[in-house]
């Protein structure tokens, strides 16, 4: 057996971490034959629950879990670490602004960049679940200077799971049988959830549009469904995503860890190049493959006159916020 890594998973006393925890500790992120050291960062009036979390993961019985480290101190839970997943973040209150919650975020990503840049190892894999996930990416990767840009990226993988799921249910298909759909772009209601490349294994590969036949759900109803997923589930369960985050949470780091297969590509925020339009320099969901833990965007995917403008949109609220978390890290 190899030696264990550390994983540090902050908001770990939160509820996406509570279901994210088993999955990692079990083996489904790093593979079956990966021992691990989890830690465990929230801030000190979470302790005592966080506590809890810990005797549930002991009684979970989980033979890859070597090691558990309960903290409040970012120099303690970053401490060489390999993998990070940074869900820890202020949830939106009843009257906050957009604006204020970012302002309040920023400013937390800011300090665990500055924390990363300090104790992590220099290859560790960053991924961003907290939001705005793009924009914290992007300054949390600012203040971490000697770590890698191409190692940050920020979840849209639950927006790709969703989009994936309502094809399979539309075509009453498995979902693993619906590969290739794309978000581009911001983890908001700006995202841009594509199915124009996706296929569909059914007896022979054909494209999504031809298995659909209705183009008109694809650039309307589908899109929508995908943009406000997140509020109709805070609608129904009077609690944001969490047992769905998790899982994509745990998607996105595999794909990171072991690669994506042949033939495949997923979604998720990374440092523009420009690919597509796209502004540079801002955390943007492309398609990307990976293998050996480097991302490739896939490029020269045709884009249409609706596509340009709903990849213009979303570009354009990221270049937004980056300009006010900027302001707020400059402060
Ligand atoms: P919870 O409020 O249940 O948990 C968040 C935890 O983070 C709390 O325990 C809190 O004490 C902790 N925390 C706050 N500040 C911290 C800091 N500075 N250091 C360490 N821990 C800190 O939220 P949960 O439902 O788990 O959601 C976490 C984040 O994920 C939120 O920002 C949420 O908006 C975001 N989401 C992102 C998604 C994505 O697709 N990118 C989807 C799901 C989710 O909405």
């Amino acid at each position: 057996m190899p030696e264990p890594i550390r994983v540090v998973i902050t908001g770990a006393a939160g509820q996406i971490a509570y279901s994210l925890i088993y999955l990692i500790g079990n083996g489904d992120v790093f593979g079956k034959d990966q021992p691990l050291i989890l830690s465990l960062l929230d801030i000190p009036p979470m302790m005592d629950v966080l506590n809890g979390v810990v005797m549930e993961i002991y009684d979970c019985a989980l033979p890859l879990v070597r090691e558990v480290i309960p903290t409040a101190d970012p120099a303690v839970a970053f401490k060489d670490v390999e993998a990070a997943f940074l869900v820890g973040a202020m949830p939106r209150k009843q009257g906050m602004e957009r604006k204020d919650l970012l302002s309040a975020n920023v400013k937390i990503f800011k300090a665990q960049g500055e924390a990363l840049d300090k104790f992590a190892k220099k290859t560790v894999q960053v991924l961003v679940v907290g939001n705005p996930a793009n924009t914290n990416a992007l300054i949390c990767s600012k203040y971490a200077p000697s770590i890698p840009r191409e190692n940050f990226s920020a979840m849209t993988r639950l927006d790709q799971n969703r989009a994936q799921s309502q094809i399979a249910v539309r075509l009453n298909v498995p979902v693993d049988k619906v590969k290739n759909v794309i978000i581009w772009g911001n983890h908001s209601s700006t995202q841009f959830p594509d199915a124009r490349h996706a296929i569909v294994e059914s007896g022979g590969t054909v494209s999504a549009e031809s298995a659909i036949k209705d183009n008109t759900w694809l650039t309307t109803e589908f899109v929508k469904t995908v943009q406000t997923r997140g509020a109709a589930v805070i609608a129904a369960r009077k609690m944001s995503s969490a047992m769905s985050a998790a899982k994509a949470a745990g998607d996105h780091m595999r794909d990171i860890w072991l690669g994506t297969p042949s033939g495949q590509h997923v979604s998720m925020g990374v440092i523009s190049d420009g690919s597509y339009g796209a502004p540079k320099d801002v955390i943007f969901s492309f398609p990307v493959t990976i293998q050996n833990r480097k991302w490739t965007i896939v490029k020269d995917l045709p884009i249409n006159d609706f596509a340009r403008n709903m990849l213009d949109a979303t570009g354009k609220e990221l270049e937004e916020e980056r300009q006010e978390a900027l302001a707020v890290c400059e402060n």
